[in-house]
């Protein structure tokens, strides 16, 4: 099965899912090899890697993690720089929240042909940037607005506009160590307007805050910032995730 495959068939299974999140830009303190260590111990369905800064070559680590590890490795590219062939899967996203026209296709253009040649999974997904409290670096980055907390009719829009263009996944995004998570009432109207698997990612510091967003409907959480500070905790967010049994 291929890492789409997997989604779709953990989903119909009724089974969340975790992703943990490795961002180049701040390699785990305790080394590349520890990371390994406790993932494989933990059980996380996918390791990300990726990170908004978008500058940090990528090639080296997903080498290391796939010699390392047996859980997918998936690329979460902050630009069109940050793409390895060796990866299981590439996310190859569109930032459908903003209105920056290379974020929406300018990117992914530059990034195509070496895609295509390398043969790699391709899951087009649409980002959607929320507020998470505070200014996020995905919005200085790409230079665009998230969605508003309260804006409950434009998340619903923009992304039944992602399914309608033919996207595969949707990642609400509260933005890396947001202070607020993605709004469950806004991930609970998503999830009544779309049928693609939804990933909700940005802020959890906890396991109540994970089991609500997978309450709401969330397919899948990416937790990136608690767990390179908490690394012991990463066991029991993966346990956690696996025994949400919610009704679909
Ligand atoms: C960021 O959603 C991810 O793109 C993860 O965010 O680091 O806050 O967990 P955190």
């Amino acid at each position: 099965m291929n890492v789409y495959e997997q989604i779709l068939h953990n989903r119909a299974a009724g089974r969340k899912m975790i992703a943990v999140l490795l961002d180049p830009d701040k390699c785990p303190a305790a080394g590349v090899g520890a990371f390994c260590r406790r993932v494989s111990a933990a059980g996380p369905d996918f390791v990300f890697v990726g990170g908004s800064g978008g500058v940090q070559p990528v090639g080296g680590l997903v080498r290391e993690l796939k010699a390392r590890l047996s859980v997918p490795v998936v690329l979460f590219p902050g630009s069109a720089a940050q793409f390895s062939a060796h990866a299981d899967a590439l996310l190859f996203l569109t930032l459908i929240s903003g209105r920056n026209p290379e974020m929406l296709i300018g990117q992914q253009v530059s990034a195509a042909l070496a895609v295509r040649r390398s043969g790699i999974e391709v899951i087009p997904m649409g980002y959607m940037l929320v507020d998470g409290g505070r200014l996020s670096s995905v919005e200085r980055v790409s230079g665009t607005r998230p969605i508003g907390r309260d804006a409950l009719d434009e998340a619903v829009a923009t992304a039944v506009a992602g399914e309608l263009l033919g996207l595969r996944l949707l990642y609400l995004e509260a933005g890396s160590g947001a202070l607020l998570t993605v709004p469950a009432d806004m991930l609970r109207r998503v999830r009544q307007a779309v049928s693609v698997p939804l990933i909700a990612g940005g802020g959890i510091r906890t396991v109540e805050q994970m089991y609500s967003l997978l309450d709401a409907g969330a397919d899948m959480v990416v937790v990136g910032n608690h767990l390179e500070e908490r690394p012991d905790e990463m066991e029991a967010f993966c346990r956690a995730a696996h025994a949400c049994g919610f009704a679909q």
